[in-house]
């Protein structure tokens, strides 16, 4: 009985810590068949200082966060280790330099579907906060009614 508390207990603040990290407009686009990547959109907001470490998603074989830099006329893309969050701002992965990548697609996505990712954000204190969303799949191309 007393274990059975105690992990109630731990949910409830597990629960508790949710509360610091928002997530909002989480989007994708459909892929064309063979595409074996594609990139995600969303804001990611920390009430205070964090780091977004991992994102995981079913329908991918890994995530990436990405950044780009412009060398030379030159555009390169490569991984960051991790994204900081600074404290009340509010961070736009897909519209700036930075965005997230699924990588090694397990299987097309579709205008309409969800695509699932569990983002997990460690804070300074190195406790972590897992975070659920649901990425909303936009088609390719506008249709033509
Ligand atoms: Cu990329």
């Amino acid at each position: 009985m007393r274990y059975v508390i105690a992990i109630i207990m731990l949910f409830c603040a597990a629960q508790a810590w949710a509360g610091n990290v928002v997530v909002s407009n989480a989007s994708a686009r459909a892929t064309a068949p063979g595409q074996e990547s594609a990139a995600i959109q969303f804001t990611i907001t920390s009430k205070t200082e964090a780091r977004l470490v991992t994102i995981v998603s079913p329908v991918a074989g890994s995530v990436e966060i990405h950044s780009m830099t412009h060398d030379d006329g030159m555009m390169k893309m490569h991984a960051l280790e991790f994204l900081p969050l600074p404290a009340g701002k509010k961070v736009s992965l897909g519209s700036s330099g930075m965005h997230v990548m699924l990588l090694d697609l397990k299987k097309p996505l579709k205008a309409g579907e969800n695509v699932p990712l569990t983002i997990t954000v460690e804070f300074a204190d190195k406790h972590e906060e897992k975070i659920s969303v649901n990425a909303e799949v936009k088609s390719l191309t506008r249709s033509r009614h």
